[in-house]
């Protein structure tokens, strides 16, 4: 099978949420290859990961988030994809991990309080990771009393926001408070669909990245 070719059946896989072979859904693609199996064989084909991400990974949740909008797929689908997209990024994670021992510094990471939506965090927590740094997840649903325990356990880390909800970003502002009121040096970066670098002034954090890479650039550069 040709790159391309491959890359397109992973990110399709992520669109309609075919886990893997045995997974029945959607009954259109029973028995065929899933996220799971493709991504491992571009893996072995020596595909770049990072294609296999931004080509494939990201763009199959990107039909899907279109397709929800335009009320054509609803939330059950969503969720496949999410499973399918989950399944596949843990055999990619692994070439975003350094075998750097020595870390340059701690990052703790959550999505907000009142949000469910963990892709684009996990991908930024793997990125960062990735880039030499010890990285907290605290997972999802995070309220400012969870981030505030962490950073006391770890001081002098640094903290990252993720929400994907217009409902939900206005909860990074208290969080960010909050934080401040305790350690007021913290470097908070933002994130997340809805969120803009002039919210991320708004709200007194110091740095908004629409994607990993500029988080982790700007870690390396201001904090590192
Ligand atoms: Co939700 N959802 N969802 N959803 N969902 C969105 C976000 C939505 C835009 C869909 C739409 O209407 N088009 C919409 C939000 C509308 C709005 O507020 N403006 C929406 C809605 C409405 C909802 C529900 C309310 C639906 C309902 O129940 N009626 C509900 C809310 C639940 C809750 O959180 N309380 C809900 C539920 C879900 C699922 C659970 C089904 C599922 C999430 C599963 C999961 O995450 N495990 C889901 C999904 C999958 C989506 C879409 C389709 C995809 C999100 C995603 O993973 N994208 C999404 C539509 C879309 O985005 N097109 C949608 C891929 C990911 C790689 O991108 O997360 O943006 P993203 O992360 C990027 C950047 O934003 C950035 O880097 C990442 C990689 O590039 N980034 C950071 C993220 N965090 C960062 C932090 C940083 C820096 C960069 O620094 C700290």
């Amino acid at each position: 099978m040709i790159m391309s070719e491959l890359i397109e059946r992973i990110a399709h896989c992520i669109e309609f949420g075919k886990i893997n072979t045995v997974s029945p859904y959607p009954p259109d693609m029973r028995g065929q290859e899933g996220a799971d199996e493709l991504t491992k064989k571009a893996l072995a084909e020596g595909i770049d990961p990072g294609r296999i991400l931004n080509e494939g990974m990201v763009i199959g949740m990107e039909r899907v988030g279109k397709k929800f909008s335009e009320n054509k797929v609803f939330v059950p689908q969503m969720l496949m994809s999410a499973k399918a997209m989950s399944t596949a990024m843990q055999h990619i994670k692994p070439f975003f991990l350094s075998g750097s021992v020595k870390r340059k510094g701690t990052f703790i990471i959550g999505t907000v309080a009142g949000d469910l939506h963990d892709i684009g965090k996990n991908l930024v927590a793997m990125m960062i990771e990735g880039a030499g740094w010890e990285v907290i997840d605290l997972g999802v649903d995070v309220n400012a009393e969870k981030f505030v325990a962490a950073l006391k356990e770890k001081p002098g880390s640094s903290v990252g926001l993720s929400a994907l909800l217009t409902t939900t970003m206005v909860n990074m502002e208290k969080i960010v408070q909050e934080i401040r009121g305790v350690a007021k040096e913290t470097k908070i970066l933002v994130g997340g669909a809805p969120v803009s670098s002039d919210f991320c002034t708004r709200i007194g954090a110091d740095f908004y990245s629409p994607d990993p890479q500029g988080a982790v650039n700007y870690l390396n550069q201001r904090v590192a």
